[in-house]
């Protein structure tokens, strides 16, 4: 039996989690062949659901779950753990102003940037999907000053899922059909799903689809899907969000398919005229665990202008919490 990895996940009593945790220990992110031991990271007040949640995961007797560790102390939970989903984040609750919000996270993730330097494996990688996830990771990341930036990431995935499965439905194909979607920048309403490059059955996406339909439905609809979620279910993304988490990590793991692009959200090195920084969503490959930007696409004024948006919210954000970086 191989030696078992060990993988933390934050915010482990919440809803995410609730749908990770149990695909985690049934292998699928790893494989069928590998044990692994989970570390939980939770509030005090969220331990007694969490070991509700502790006493499921022991009902499954899952083949490949060796132990799980449960703790409100971020050191304890990341000793030596090989990979890191960032769930865990404090909600915008009534009256909350948005600095504020940002503020709370700032304090959590500066926190758990340390605890991973402190403890993590030097190899680990840090998937942040607690919002807001791109400014979360900038300030683990700053906060962990012996990992590389390249050991940190933030979720992206899911708006990618979104974005290839609204077109597929447009185009009437499968999913699998759909090659090189982009979506740039943030988690949030300023990002920008791209179509530029992206092809159905080879051919380009934006020959075969209306340019309106782009501007005035796909976009928006890619941007709004979470709320729109919210307003049906009354709770956001879960299981999406969860089935996201793990097929960024596996693909980072893995690396991505031959002939397509994923689009993650890491450290700016200044490309596309982002600041440098920034922790930016942008088209990727991933070669033997490095994620590789897609370089020296060209962009127009439109894509540009854009890209500009997001970016400015995000600046907006880094200004807020600039003070813990
Ligand atoms: P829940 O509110 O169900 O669960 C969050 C859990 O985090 C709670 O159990 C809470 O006790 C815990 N928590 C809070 N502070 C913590 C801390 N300091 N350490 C450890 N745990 C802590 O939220 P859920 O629906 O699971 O969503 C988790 C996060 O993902 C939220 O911030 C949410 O906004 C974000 N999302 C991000 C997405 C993305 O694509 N990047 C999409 C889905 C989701 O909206």
């Amino acid at each position: 039996m191989k030696t078992p990895v060990d993988i933390a996940v934050t915010g482990a009593a919440g809803q995410i989690a609730y749908s990770l945790l149990f695909r985690l220990a049934a292998g699928e992110l790893l494989g069928s062949d590998q044990p692994i031991n989970l570390h939980l990271l939770e509030i005090p007040p969220a331990l007694p659901a969490l070991s509700g949640v502790m006493m499921e995961l022991q009902d499954c007797a899952y083949p490949l779950l060796n132990k799980v560790i449960a703790s409100s102390d971020a050191e304890r939970a990341f000793q030596s753990v090989d990979y890191a989903f960032l769930l865990g984040a404090r909600p915008r609750s009534q009256g909350m102003e948005r600095r504020d919000l940002l503020q709370a996270n700032a304090e959590i993730f500066s926190v758990q940037g340390r605890a991973l330097n402190a403890v993590a494996s030097r190899e680990v990688k840090v998937l942040v999907t607690g919002n807001p996830a791109n400014t979360n990771a900038l300030i683990a990341c700053h906060n962990a000053p012996d990992l590389s930036p390249a050991n940190f990431a933030a979720m992206s995935m899911l708006d990618h899922n979104r974005a290839l499965a609204q077109l597929a439905e447009k185009a009437g194909v499968t999913n699998r059909y759909i090659k090189n979607m982009i979506v740039w920048g943030n988690h949030s309403a300023t990002q920008y799903p791209d179509l530029h490059y992206a092809t159905i059955k080879g051919q380009d996406a934006l020959s075969i689809i209306e340019w309106s339909w782009f501007v005035d439905q796909f976009i928006p609809s890619v941007q709004q899907r979470g709320s729109q979620i919210i307003a049906k279910r009354g709770l956001s993304s879960a299981a999406s969000a969860a089935n996201a988490a793990i097929a960024q990590m596996k693909a980072w793991i893995n690396n991505t398919d031959d002939n397509d692009w994923l689009s993650m959200a890491i450290m700016s090195d200044g490309s596309y005229g982002i600041e440098s920084g920034l922790f930016f969503s942008f088209p990727v490959v991933v070669n033997q665990g490095n994620i590789e930007m897609v370089a020296d696409l060209k962009l127009n004024e439109f894509s540009r202008e854009r890209l500009r948006l997001t970016e400015m919210e995000l600046k907006s954000e880094r200004d807020e919490v600039r003070h813990l970086l």
